[in-house]
This record gives C-alpha cells, structure tokens and sequence, in this order.
C-alpha cells in the first residue's frame, strides 16, 4: 500500500490531493507540525532531512514534492493529468509541462516560505528588508502567474494536469499570505477554480 507521510496544510497537500484526483489507494500517515516529530527518530528513519511529504510505495522511499508527483503519475498515471496527447520527453510540450511542475517549488516556495517564517516572529522580531525582498520575488511570481492564466482555465491550457496541482498549492499559500489582490484577477479566478475540486478541499482538510 502506498504511504503518504502528511503535515496538514503542508506542501504534502499536493501529493494526496494528487493520489485523491487519480484515486489511488493509499494510507495517509498524519502527523503533527512539531519538530520533535518530524525530526524525531521514527520519521528521520522514512526521511533524514525531517520534512515532508515523503511517500514509501512498498518499500521504496521517495521525498520532494515535484519529484513524488512525477514519479506516481509515470507509474500511476497512464497519462492522466498530464497534458492531452501526451507530451514526448524531449519535445515542447514536455519541457512546458515541465517548467510549471517545477516553478511552483523551485521559484515561488522561497519567498513563501521566507513569509511564513518571518509572520511566525512576534511583529518587532521580523526583519523588514527580508520581509520586503520576499514581497517583491513573491510578487513577480504572482505577476508572470496571472499574465499565464489570462488565457486559458488551467496553467497549460484548458484542461486540469498534475501542473496545477504543484501550482494550486503555491498559489492558495499565497493567497493566504494576503498576497494575491486586484493585481491578480487571473489567479484569483483560477484559484476559485481548483478550490471548487473536491480533491482539493479533502488534501486542505487532512
Ligand atoms: N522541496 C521540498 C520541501 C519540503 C519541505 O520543506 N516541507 C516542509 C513542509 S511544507 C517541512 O517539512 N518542513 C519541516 C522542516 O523543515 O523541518 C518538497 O517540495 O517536498
């Protein structure tokens, strides 16, 4: 039985809002938000750096968000949630669906998670060049986001793929960070779309 090892509201979201959409069986192993869990010895046995989400699929143990979706969808998938034909290694639409898998962690988390940390400090403790820095990168992102959607329903086009998975999670935490505005008419718009999933909203709640 695939296990999921999930933080609710973490970035294990989009792994079992994943599972949830092509309906794989799965346990979910819940854990709490605490350090002394999470790099506990039990779970630094499943994942030495202590985060989550990580996945064991019979025994095999595989950590990092993008990587975990890549990997079920290429033994899962059979080509679901992956854009429609689908994309040949090696050719545009491929490298396309490839660049939004991997924005969402590797260019939007850093300042998001910069955010998060910094609105954790008690007011006079945060540090307002760090917290302006990240604005602005997050603020980019948001911008290149919105300017992507303007044109079609989901990030590659009119049909929903593992891309607005990695992505929708990014784009909710931002919203929560009170980042997402008038600015962003197309996030908001998308937004509204995958929250009204009920993959979604079962991965938020868990
Ligand atoms: N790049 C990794 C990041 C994983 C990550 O930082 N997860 C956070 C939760 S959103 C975590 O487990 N933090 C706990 C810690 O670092 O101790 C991924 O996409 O899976």
């Amino acid at each position: 039985m695939l296990k999921i090892y999930h933080v609710s509201g973490t970035r294990s979201v989009r792994t079992l809002w994943l599972v949830k959409e092509l309906g794989l069986a799965h346990e979910t192993v819940a854990m709490p938000f605490d350090h002394a869990v999470m790099h506990g010895p039990d779970y630094l046995r499943v994942n030495p750096l202590g985060k989550v989400p990580a996945i064991d699929d019979d025994g095999f143990v595989l950590t990092e968000s993008g990587a975990i979706t890549q990997y079920l969808l290429a033994k899962f998938g059979e080509g679901r949630l992956e854009p429609s034909p689908r994309p040949q290694p090696g050719g545009s639409e491929h490298g396309r669906f490839l660049q939004w898998l991997h924005f969402p962690e590797a260019t939007m988390m850093g300042p998001l998670g910069t955010l998060v940390r910094q609105h954790r400090l008690p007011e006079d403790r945060r540090d307002r060049a760090t917290v302006d820095h990240a604005v602005g990168k997050a603020g980019e992102a948001l911008a290149f986001c919105d300017l992507a959607l303007r044109s079609s329903d989901h990030i590659l086009g009119p049909a929903f793929t593992a891309a607005d998975i990695m992505l929708g999670y990014s784009l909710s935490l931002a919203d929560q960070l009170g980042l997402v505005d008038d600015r962003h008419p197309s996030v908001r718009a998308y937004l509204a779309r995958l929250r009204a999933r009920p993959a979604f909203g079962e991965a938020l709640a868990a």
